[in-house]
């Protein structure tokens, strides 16, 4: 997958972008990282990128054409991607679009700073996105966040595809609970079943205790389509158990 990222702040990303498993990804070439700094696409001796709004008002807002440059530039190198603007104004970002994404073979990550980008913008991308309903200072940490949730969904980036597979989410649960050495610790115990060895058990504890666990913290999330009957009463006994 090529990802070409389009900022003010290119050097935002050096650091997280040379970590762990998308600098391993990025290393075997799974995953082709481009950043392109907007500024570059300025063709003012002050490299310009804002201006003034319009009707007055306070703040800056990025001008269109370093932006719209910066995009068709990438586009002449990579060919045609699929293009994002990173705004709190966007869709909001859950794992079903994240998987959607991570089936692309090149994406374009537009950052947005200041106020905003020059309405316009919209006429030249494909979607506008948001992680969340909260404002962000700029699009880049966002552009990291959609980074690292579709970079290990790309075959080859998480070591198997399983622990993809199981976790929160993927099943529209949270994921059951784990644990490791010590066994005790500070009189807190690991649960036996998981110690028994007797592995239908095993994955019916993990069944039951994904339900209790999203029923407890995200119960928001179970719906009909999650949640089959005989987990349902699964869960109901085990609520009426532990009361
Ligand atoms: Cl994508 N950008 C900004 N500036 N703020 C945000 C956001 C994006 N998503 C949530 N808040």
């Amino acid at each position: 997958m090529i990802i070409d990222i389009l900022t003010i702040f290119p050097e935002f990303f050096n650091s997280p972008l040379e970590q762990s498993l998308i600098k391993k990804a990025r290393d075997k070439g799974i995953i082709k990282v481009n950043i392109y700094d907007i500024r570059d696409f300025a063709t003012d001796k002050h490299r310009t990128v804002d201006d003034t709004p319009f009707g007055g008002g306070d703040g800056m807002v990025m001008k269109i054409e370093p932006v719209y440059r910066a995009l068709k530039h990438a586009e002449q190198i990579s060919g045609r991607g699929y293009k994002i603007f990173l705004t709190p104004q966007g869709k909001r970002l859950n794992q079903k679009k994240v998987s959607e994404l991570s089936c692309r073979k090149h994406i374009i990550l537009l950052c947005g700073r200041y106020e905003g980008i020059d309405e316009r913008i919209e006429n030249f991308i494909d979607e506008e996105i948001s992680i969340g309903d909260y404002v962000l200072m700029g699009g880049e940490s966002a552009a990291l966040v959609l980074i690292e949730s579709i970079g290990r969904l790309i075959p080859g980036v998480v070591g198997t595809e399983n622990s993809v597979k199981d976790e929160s989410f993927s099943s529209g649960l949270l994921e059951y609970p784990q644990y490791t050495k010590p066994y005790d610790f500070m009189g807190y115990k690991v649960p036996d079943i998981l110690l028994s060895g007797n592995h239908k058990k095993i994955k019916e504890w993990r069944a039951v205790h994904a339900l209790v666990k999203t029923y407890k913290k995200r119960p928001d999330l179970l719906n009909e389509e999650n949640i089959s009957d005989d987990m349902k009463s699964m869960l109901k006994e085990y609520l009426k158990k532990n009361a």
